[in-house]
Formats: structure tokens, sequence, C-alpha cells
């Protein structure tokens, strides 16, 4: 073979094109990865998990065509925490990112820096919500922290520039543009393609500004909790849509409609240019002045909130799933489909009204549980449905099983590569979570538990010392607690035993507890 055609026989084999043969040895085929997360995505808004509020056609198609996960959780129900710990496969009390607020050490180790060093090419596109340039991509063009809706900033390798348009549309573009124009195409690839929404404050695409509004969505069955089988924390928390949702930013106002001053939607409506905020004015404009004209009160006014807020909410869902078609139909067409692993998560849960609620962060199911799912045709049955503890800290590890690359001995999760493929069924029977951003927005307290199959134990301390159990089977939407019902009290022992054993396999302890406190409190003080 002379050199010319024995340097483009590598090219094609690395770029995953042709297997290659060496002798007798042959260097498998490794597959590009493409990692899609959107943030505060509740698995209620994704239809394949059946609670019929939205259509997400090109999501389900994911799960259609591979795998859905029914219980897919996460380590610490936050933005910033959630994505430190799939990038590096470890707990936040390890990797230090435990809550939105201070830095991220960009210098340790992460999965995307193993899959550079195994011959992959990698990019990160879209939110990351971690301070500092990206480490562990080749190409980054990502927002500043939240990022904003219309017409955002994006930083390209560190370089920041201000791009007319709406945010998911932009960020598909991006996405699109690095895998067909700006990657080295002799390498396998993994793309981490985030979309911002369907974040608060729920800006909708032009094009979708009158979706929904003519449905009337039913509160959940807990809507008017009253969290009486509950400890002092979901007392305390600062969540309920008909409290906490302002008038500007949440519910579209520009001015209040009670003492008439302009709210803080109008930063939004400010940053708009004329064609976007026309549109958008002739759509919500007159529904707010209807509102004026006869202000609901009582359950009515709850009503108006949950409806406007769910809309919203599910509008701009829709974006991100036009996106997820656009990324789809590209494999489909550039011949990728079959050697591309596809996966499409949420950083975090999201509570729909369930308990009166919005936002995440509690250890309770809705934030807890993220819409999970993956497609790689070479290795997962159509149809596939896995019901296991799987966890975000499990997304480094399996990428790197899948690129036969290196698992790094530190990364505390596993890989579910063989799990999902149906050449195992052992996985872990427990799952460990931990929260610590409080006092802060939102006011949900610091909490650590663990969950299994059936029963999930939590403990929230700082400034109370309290304990909560559940029986999933018996209580799905955790309205009781039996922590100290003595027909569990078996439960309860071995439930503490277990949480033992997960706080000793992942290294964590009070005293990490106080090491993160004492961190915050000093930060409190400068
Ligand atoms: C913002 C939101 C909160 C949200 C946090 C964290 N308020 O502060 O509702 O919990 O982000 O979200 S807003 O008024 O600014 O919209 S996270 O996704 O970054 O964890």
């Amino acid at each position: 073979m002379n050199k010319t055609s024995l340097v483009s026989l590598l090219t094609l084999c690395t770029a995953g094109m042709v297997p290659a043969v060496f002798g007798q040895k042959t260097m498998k085929q490794r597959p590009n990865i493409i990692y899609i997360m959107s943030d505060d995505h509740a698995y209620q808004a994704v239809s394949s998990y059946g609670f019929g509020l939205n259509k997400t056609p090109n999501i389900d198609r994911i799960g259609q065509e591979g795998a859905i996960f029914t219980r897919a959780c996460v380590s610490n129900s936050l933005c910033a925490p959630s994505r430190a710990t799939m990038l590096t496969g470890k707990h936040s009390f390890v990797n230090g990112k435990t809550d939105n607020r201070g830095g991220f050490n960009w210098d340790q180790d992460n999965f995307p820096k193993q899959l550079q060093k195994a011959g992959y090419t990698t990019a990160m596109i879209g939110k990351i919500h971690l301070d500092g340039l990206p480490q562990g991509f080749d190409y980054s063009n990502v927002l500043p922290g939240q990022g904003n809706y219309y017409n955002p900033d994006f930083i390209e390798n560190g370089v920041k520039k201000r791009y007319p348009g709406y945010v998911t549309k932009l960020t598909t573009q991006f996405a699109l543009d690095w895998l067909d124009q700006k990657r080295d195409k002799t390498k396998p690839f993994c793309l981490l393609y985030h979309q911002k929404a369907p974040h608060r404050n729920w800006l909708p695409e032009e094009k979708y500004l009158e979706l929904f509004e003519d449905r009337v969505f039913p509160f959940p069955d807990n809507f008017y909790d009253d969290y009486s089988g509950r400890s002092t924390a979901a007392h305390t928390q600062a969540m309920e849509i008909t409290k906490i949702m302002g008038w500007g930013h949440d519910m579209k106002f520009e001015n209040d409609p009670y003492s008439g001053a302009p709210t803080n939607f109008m930063a939004d409506i400010n940053r708009m240019d004329d064609q976007q905020r026309k549109a958008w004015r002739a759509v919500y404009n007159p529904k707010n002045e209807a509102f004026l004209k006869n202000k609901p009160e009582g359950k009515e006014l709850d009503q108006w909130k949950f409806q406007r807020y769910l809309r919203d909410y599910l509008k701009v869902i829709q974006s991100v799933d036009d996106g997820v078609g656009e990324l789809l139909d590209y494999l489909d067409k550039n011949g990728l489909k079959d050697n591309t692993i596809v996966v499409y998560t949420s950083d975090n849960g999201f509570y729909l009204g369930e308990h009166g609620w919005f936002d995440k962060r509690f250890m309770y199911e809705e934030s807890f549980r993220v819409p999970l799912l993956i497609r790689y045709p070479k290795e997962i049955k159509p149809g596939t449905r896995i019901g296991n503890l799987v966890q975000n800290l499990d997304f480094a590890p399996t990428f790197l099983d899948y690129a036969d690359a290196k698992v790094p001995s530190d990364m505390q999760g596993e890989s579910f590569r063989k799990l999902v493929s149906g050449k195992t069924k052992v996985w872990r029977d427990a799952t460990y979570y931990t929260y610590y951003e409080y006092p802060a927005e939102h006011s949900v307290k610091r909490h650590y538990g663990v969950a299994t199959d059936r029963y999930k134990l939590i403990h929230f301390y700082y400034d109370v010392d309290e304990w909560e159990l559940y029986d999933l089977e018996k209580d799905p939407h955790e309205m009781k607690s039996v922590y100290n019902d003595p027909a569990y009290a078996d439960v309860q022992q071995r439930m503490h035993k277990r949480l033992t054993e997960v706080r000793t396999k992942y290294g964590d302890s009070d005293a990490s507890d106080q090491k993160y406190l004492d961190a915050f409190l000093k930060g409190l003080k400068k």
C-alpha cells in the first residue's frame, strides 16, 4: 500500500466510515454522539410519557426508534450542578458545583476531554450556565449565564456577539452549521446541543404565539395541596404559581394590572425588535385587556394564571421539538443515522402545577425525574422501555463506553450501555440525591436522600432536622410522609441503612455538607 492510500484509509477509518483491517486486527467503527439537553423540560410535557398535554413528535421519535427511560433522575435538581455532574460523571459534592452560585472548576477532568484524547472532535452549543471558557471542546458557542429568548448573545470560542432572532432556532442553526461546515469530518464527533428553553420566563417563538390559546388545561389533582402530610420544607417553599409568579416577567403584563406601574416584563419587550414586539402585542394585548375589563378573583384568578403559565411553557417546547426534528433529518439525509447515538433529556424535572408549584429543586418525583430517550440503531431495539434508576451521573461513563474510550476510575456513574441494549439486567437499586441552594430564590431547604424503586427517604437540614419517607407505590404523588408511621418502622430502618450505604459509596457525609455550608457562608460575608 503506498503512502497516499494508507493516509486516506486511515482518514476514512477515524471518520468511522469503514472498519479498518490491519492484519488480523479489526478497528471498530466508533459512534458519533449527539447529546440534546433542554432546560427545565418536565417529562409530563414530552408526549411519549402519556400526560396528554402537548405533542412532541420529534422527541418521541428518538424513543420510538430506540429506548425511553421511565425513571431517569438527576442527582441535584438545579441547572448548573446538573450540568457539572453530566460533564464530570461525579456528584456535586465531588466536582464542587453544588449550586448555581460560584464558579466551576473547568480544569478538572470531564468526558469530552476524554473523548478528545480518544480521537473525537467535540462541540458545545447553547446553554451551559458554567462560567469560564468550556474545556474539552474543539468548538463552543454558548449563552452567557441564563441567556435571552429574543436576540440573544452567544459566546463563540470565547468571543461574545449578539444575534437577531429566537434563541431556540439560533441554537439549532449553530448546531447544524457545526455538523455540516465546521467539524473535522475525519473524526467521530460528539455534539452537546443544549437548549435554554423551556426555562422561565417562557417567551414563545413568534410562530407559536397563538398555540394552545384555545386549550384549557385542567389543574393537577393536588394543585390545592395544603402540605399537611409533610415536614416544614414543603410549607415554606416559594414555588406556588398563585403566590410567587409576578404580573410582569411571568404573566406578561407590560403594566401591573392593579397599580398600573410598568413591570419588569418591559426588559423583554425592549429587547425585541419592532416586528417581534408587534407580533407579541397582537396576541397578548387583547387577552390582557380582557383580563383588565373583568378581573377574575379567587379560583378563577388561579385558573387564569395557571393557563397563562402552562400555555407559554408548552409553546416554548414546540420550538425545542422542531429543532430536534431538524437534527434528526440532518442525520437521515447525511447517512449518519445508524452510527450516531442521539440522547434527549433535561437538566432537571419541573412542576407543572403539581402541589400548586412551578420550578424544581425538591427530591420529589416531578423535579427529581427527567425525560430520557436514546436512539442508537446498531445496539438499541426500537420501542425499548427501561424502568431502572439511571441518573445524570451515568452519562459520562456511558458515552466513554460507547466510544471504547477509557472511563477514569474516579467517575462515580455507571455505563448503562449494556442495560439499554438488553445485555444485562443488573443495575443499581438505589440512587443518591443532594440539594444545597438555600437560603435562596424559591426557598427550598437543603436536603439529601435516597430513592429506590418503591421508597424514598429525605433528610432536610441546615435550619431544620426533619425526615420524610414515601411509599411511591401507595402514594405516587408524595402527599403523606410515613416516616413516623409504625407500620413503616422496618422500611424506615432499611432506608436509613441504604442511605448510609450510598453516602459511604459516593463519599458524602455531614462533614462534607458542612464544608459547602461554610463556603456558602463565607461567600455571604464577602
Ligand atoms: C432564575 C429563575 C428561577 C430559577 C433559577 C434557577 N428566576 O433565577 O425561577 O429557579 O433561575 O434556574 S427568573 O425570575 O430569573 O426567571 S436554573 O435553571 O438556572 O437552575
